[in-house]
């Protein structure tokens, strides 16, 4: 793998005018024929051949305008074909034939099987193995697709676009034909075929088109896919309500598959899934699962505009279309939930994921400037960081401006493959506003910190806040430049209201929102009666950290009267987090942990507030993971001793709050039928945080146990097996439990992940003995990314104690896992690689095993582009 540079991005030298691709299916030779009609580029050099990517092909046929080419006029190797002496203008047609096996493709890129199903996934460079192509998502064409397979194996044959017809084709065979209209990517193609069950529903759109949709799933899952198909109404509703959105073909499929390696792909009227992200009822899945497929169904709908409709330029612009699909979802999650429950898992996500990303090894600006390899782009960077950058243009430019820029960008480049500069011009030429300086959001690695200092003087009536951003120094950018953070707040007084200021000095300040534009500034505000307690990044308006010494009573004082609950929580957090830094300490240096009473105390204020809605309370009392307190530690962290310290907390909390626990165990019991909604869910969530404490303060599996006998839908099943697994892994309960659990749900491989996840993350050195006997299991399959997520990969990504056992046989085990895994699925290595990329931030016995465990990825032979970029980057 070279090195790709933004900076050499050019045009092709043909353009592509016409895509017609006929494949004759055979699951171990099928045909592929791809007439492809070009033209020379204006001004472009006669001379020059064209070249086509391609990826372990082998050319089987090649014909200009119909007819044979010569040998001499090209050269094809596995990963190009070039053709030669082409004409200087006219149109001409080139038909290629190849012939690929879809049973052998286990890197799940292409065309490929999964239980009989034929399947594609070509985003970001998979259609290049199907045929030779110009593989760049700059090359827009329409399609015509004809399938032709074995009619018994296959009555279910989809592509892109609308349906032009089908029938029989020859003996045994039968061919159908789609048309896609719309000029797109070759990344944004998709070839379905087998035997699938579907359910059917229609959407009127908003000027009163009909469009059919249909969820393709396995025999007999259909009853599990009605609640993606009422996400997906909804979906499709709230893109016309909110951005004036309408969906634009006939016909809208989904097809869901279980071996697929992320959680859903965009393909342009023919999106497809991991099954884990359509597959839902009451008994199998979660409340959280259900969030998901309510997300993941909106995230790839709403691609239809933000990524297919206007496409990137190249792939550096991944984060024009990913962040901003992120941002939609996220509004579309706040409006069908709660806004603020929402804001604060976004947060936690963010912090608990994208931040370590971007202040280790890995970092990289959510534009970047180069890659090796594309596909170890797909990051919490691109997706998390960009969309919190739409946000931030959305608090600086107000509802209605952002509103305008929105539309000036569809209106504008509809049809186009285009750059985050030409979006973020439409913001600027919609508003107004200059945004030259906030543009180096995209460019700039790193998490900015913002430190504080506030001043009240009650002689003048002033409060000044000096704030300062740095930087921090990201591999290839030592040298960073101010930001501008938008920064919302509010000065709290002490009967709880907002002070309004009679003037601001030092900046600009608009509506509630401060603009830190200088590396440092000082903002003064006169007319303040009182000394207010400052409020500052409410709704996490910029993904920022915050160096403040706020006092706990500050904290407790914006935990009770924030108008903002987003702000509640966070103050409740930075309340919690200090106490568990240091337990961490007293835990390592072998002291007696403490806990301050008034963080505990207010803990238990915001629990048994029945003002809050209740999947707040849940999650106020949800502490910082063991993965923020190490953040928080920022190195030489020992994970025991942080599991320790936080175990140690939680059980102060439980036993001041064990009342307060019994009483919201009991109230907030749901009544009737099981129903995912978010007030259900909320219920459920705050009911088990009460059992989780109550398991602290009881000490015994006892009440645990009896949730789990009780439990009527997965989500109690699923919360209470946790709890006795994690809490008490050795009790006689815990082993009858995790039994009935594997008995009862034996052949629903999605709920056995969960079982194979809740045992890979008791906490403990043992853990990784558990993984090893269970990858002995019958139902786990190395060769499905779902199985192995949610075994080997919940084991390094959630399992902290006994992931980073001090002896590093974790780390040797994972090694093992990656170079075993890598030949046949790169991007699963991957995925498994990145659960080490905050190695140097361990305790130095420990970071030491990481690195040998590393440095044996990165010395064996024949390693893909993917790990090797990886891990030569993380050793670096
Ligand atoms: N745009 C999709 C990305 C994706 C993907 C990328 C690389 C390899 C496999 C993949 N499957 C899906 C998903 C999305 O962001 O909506
Ligand atoms: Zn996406």
């Amino acid at each position: 793998g070279q090195i790709v540079h933004l900076a050499d991005y050019r045009p092709t030298d043909f353009v592509l005018e016409r895509v017609d691709l006929t494949f004759e299916l055979d699951p171990t030779n099928t045909k592929v024929d791809a007439r492809l009609i070009f033209h020379r580029r204006e001004g472009v050099d006669a001379s020059l051949p064209l070249v086509l990517d391609g990826d372990e092909l082998k050319l089987s046929g090649l014909l200009f305008d119909q007819k044979e080419v010569p040998a001499s006029q090209y050269d094809a190797t596995p990963d190009s074909l070039t053709v030669r002496d082409l004409p200087a203008e006219a149109p001409f047609e080139l038909t290629i034939t190849t012939y690929i096996n879809p049973e052998a493709n286990t890197q799940l890129m292409g065309l490929y099987r999964t239980n009989g199903v034929y399947c594609t996934q070509c985003e970001a460079e998979g259609f290049r193995r199907i045929t030779y192509f110009p593989d760049r998502p700059d090359v827009l064409a329409p399609y015509t697709i004809t399938i032709i397979g074995d009619k018994a194996a296959n009555p279910v044959m989809l592509s892109n676009g609308n349906f032009l017809g089908g029938a029989g084709y020859d003996e045994g065979r039968s061919f159908a034909a789609w048309f896609d209209p719309h000029p797109k990517p070759a990344y944004l193609f998709a070839l379905v075929a087998g035997d699938l069950g579907v359910i059917e529903d229609t959407f009127e759109t908003m000027s009163g088109n009909e469009v059919t949709l249909k969820i393709y799933v396995e025999h007999g899952k259909e009853p599990r896919a009605a609640y993606a198909m009422d996400a997906l109404k909804r979906s499709m509703k709230w893109d016309e309500d909110h951005f004036g959105r309408e969906y634009d073909l006939n016909i809208f499929q989904i097809v869901a598959v279980s071996d697929f390696n992320m959680g859903a792909m965009e393909n342009k009227g023919l999106n497809v899934f991991n099954d884990k992200y359509v597959l839902a009822d009451p008994d199998t899945a979660t409340d959280q699962d259900y969030a998901n497929i309510e997300r993941i169904i909106a995230h790839e709908y709403f691609h239809n505009w933000t990524g297919n409709r206007i496409t990137c330029r190249d792939w550096f612009q991944l984060c024009l279309k990913e962040g901003l699909t992120v941002y939609r979802d996220q509004e579309f999650s706040s409006d069908m939930r709660s806004r603020a429950v929402k804001r604060i898992a976004d947060v936690r996500h963010l912090k608990s994921d994208q931040f370590p990303e971007d202040s280790g090894p890995l970092a990289h600006p959510p534009r970047p400037d180069s890659y090796r390899e594309i596909n170890n782009f797909y990051t919490m960077t691109i997706y998390e960081k960009g969309a919190e950058i739409t946000g931030m243009v959305a608090t600086l430019l107000g509802r209605d401006d952002f509103r305008k820029g929105m539309d000036l960008y569809f209106e504008r480049h509809d049809g186009q493959a285009v750059t985050v500069e030409d979006y973020v011009k439409c913001f600027e030429d919609a508003s107004g506003r200059d945004l030259s300086q906030f543009f180096r959001w995209y460019v700039q690695a790193g998490t900015p910190l913002v430190s504080v200092s506030g001043a009240y003087d009650g002689v003048t009536g002033t409060f000044s806040l000096s704030l300062e951003q740095t930087t921090p120094a990201t591999p290839g950018q030592p040298n960073k430049e101010p930001l501008h953070i938008p920064l919302s707040f509010a000065l709290i007084l002490d009967n709880g209201q907002v002070a309004q200021p009679k003037s601001v000095t030092g900046g600009e300040v608009t509506g509630d929102v401060l603009h830190l534009t200088e590396r440092s500034q000082t903002f003064s505000f006169s007319g303040i009666s009182s000394r207010p307690v400052l409020s500052l990044n409410r709704s996490f308006s910029a993904p920022i950290n915050l160096a403040f010494d706020q006092s706990p009573e500050d904290l407790i004082h914006i935990a009770r009267h924030d108008s903002d609950l987003f702000s509640r929580w966070q103050a409740l957090n930075d309340l919690a987090l200090p106490n568990l830094t240091q337990a961490a300490r007293d835990a390592r240096d072998g002291k007696d942990v403490g806990c301050d009473p008034a963080f505990v105390a207010a803990l238990l204020e915001c629990a048994g507030d029945a003002s809050l809605e209740p999947a707040f309370r849940a999650q106020a009392l949800n502490l910082p993971s063991e993965a923020d307190i190490a953040r928080a530690l920022g190195g030489n962290n020992d994970p025991d001793a942080i599991h320790a310290g936080r175990k140690a907390i939680h059980e102060m909390i439980a036993k001041t709050g064990e009342e307060v626990f019994v009483r919201l165990y009991d109230e907030m019991k749901t009544e009737g039928a099981y129903s995912p909604e978010a007030e259900d869910a909320g219920k459920r969530s705050l009911r088990s945080a009460a059992l989780s404490y109550l398991t602290y303060a009881e000490n015994s599996p006892q009440r645990a146990a009896e949730a789990f006998g009780a439990a009527n839908n997965m989500t109690d099943l699923a919360q209470s097996l946790t709890l006795l697994a994690h809490r008490f892994p050795d009790a006689s309960e815990t082993t009858a439990a995790l039994a009935s659990f594997l008995t009862r749900f034996d052949g629903n491989p999605l709920v056995i992940d969960k079982w194979f996840s809740i045992q890979a993350t008791i906490p403990g050195i043992d853990a990784l003995e558990r993984v090893t006997a269970l990858m002995g299991n019958a139902r786990y399959n190395a060769g499905n990314p779902n199985r192995v997520r949610s075994l080997v990969g919940t084991f390094a990504f959630g399992n902290p104690t006994g992931f980073n056992r001090a002896d590093g046989e974790g780390y040797g085990f994972l090694a093992d896992q990656i170079l075993a895994i890598d030949p046949k699925n790169p991007q699963l290595a991957v995925r498994l690689l990145t659960s080490m990329r905050s190695w140097r931030s361990l305790e130095p016995v420990r970071a030491e095993q990481a690195r040998l465990a590393l440095s044996k990825i990165a010395n064996a032979s024949g390693l893909s582009t993917d790990v090797s970029d990886i891990v030569g980057r993380m050793l670096k």
